[in-house]
């Protein structure tokens, strides 16, 4: 082997330098592990052209109503924002129970989420406080189990351009990280009653390309003897800016999933902009994406995620429990 081949095997691996230039700006909040960074002004700028293609509308199924955008964000941003919002946002492993034929069983979701938002009946003031949406005034103790977090700036900006561009209202931003293939998310729909009746669900994809599967929900046998033709099943791969509208009858009768892919497969970021209308969907995000447990944050050094502590000295490397779901 020769020298220089020598060296460059035993040198220490420098964290490659981030694709972005970090702002000095941060949203903070009490609910916040730690303060999240502004978009850097570089993005911002960049994203004013979004959306960078037309969307293509998708209602070519029964009960279909969508919109797919190839894609939203200029591809020349989408991989340096999935690195900033990989860095800078905190994220969680969240584990629960549920009742399966009448036992508890534990379910580990599969994949690293994190939740911003407040529904409909509230809003949160300038300085981070929660008034009540109708009269203005600080909301009741009690109204939430848990502590509602602002949408921090870097997240705020994609919601508003895309309220803007839509014409949807959103209150709610969820984020999804996907570190390999072996995270994912299964088939399920977007329809709880506190998005109410016909929801509109904007979502992107920044890193990695993953497949996203739909599917009909099964359909009852007509009543008239008719037969009935099952709508053909959908994969879309989705890549870093793409965005999938989803609104209309789309929740109400589709499922929708990302599968398990076997081999590699780069990290990916999914972000969802929803508008809940009640309290409960407050609760229910928190409860499913925040959960009661630490947050985890991206070590560039590691290349993985790794629990977070205050005290950076005392953080200890947790592996994320085993999947479940
Ligand atoms: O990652 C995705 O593209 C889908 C995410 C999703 O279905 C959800 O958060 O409900």
């Amino acid at each position: 082997m020769k020298r220089g081949a020598l060296d460059t095997f035993f040198k220490p691996v420098a964290p490659k330098k981030p694709k972005y230039e970090a702002s000095t700006q941060q949203s903070s909040h009490a609910s916040y592990p730690f303060a999240v960074s502004y978009l850097p002004e570089a993005f911002a700028e960049q994203l004013q052209f979004a959306p960078a293609e037309e969307g293509r509308v998708m209602n070519q199924e029964r009960d279909l109503d969508m919109v797919y955008y190839q894609p939203y964000i200029p591809r020349s941003i989408a991989d340096g924002m999935f690195e900033f919002l990989r860095q800078e946002l905190f994220f969680y492993r969240v584990q629960y129970t549920i009742k399966r034929g009448g036992a508890p069983t534990a379910i580990n979701t599969p994949r690293f989420t994190t939740v911003f938002g407040v529904d409909a009946t509230s809003r949160f003031t300038e300085d981070g406080g929660l008034v009540d949406a109708k009269t203005g005034k600080g909301i009741e103790k009690g109204r939430y189990k848990c502590t509602p977090r602002p949408i921090p700036q870097c997240l705020g900006l994609l919601k508003d351009l895309t309220e803007g561009a839509t014409g949807c209202e959103f209150n709610f931003c969820l984020v999804n990280y996907y570190a390999d293939g072996k995270d994912s998310i299964s088939y399920h729909s977007d329809d709880e009653r506190f998005l109410g009746e016909l929801p509109a669900i904007a979502s992107f994809t920044l890193g990695a390309k993953r497949d996203f599967l739909m599917k009909h929900k099964p359909i009852p046998p007509s009543t008239t003897g008719e037969s009935v033709v099952e709508p053909k099943q959908i994969k879309l791969t989705l890549g870093s800016g793409d965005m999938v509208l989803m609104k209309g009858e789309t929740q109400r009768n589709w499922l929708h999933s990302v599968p398990k892919r076997a081999g590699e497969q780069g990290g990916r970021i999914n972000i969802t902009y929803r508008q809940a209308l009640v309290r409960g969907g407050t609760d229910n995000y928190y409860t499913y994406n925040v959960g009661t447990g630490g947050a985890f944050q991206w070590n560039a050094r590691e290349k993985l995620m790794r629990a977070w502590s205050a005290d950076e000295d005392a953080s200890e490397g947790v592996t994320p429990p085993k999947q479940d779901k």
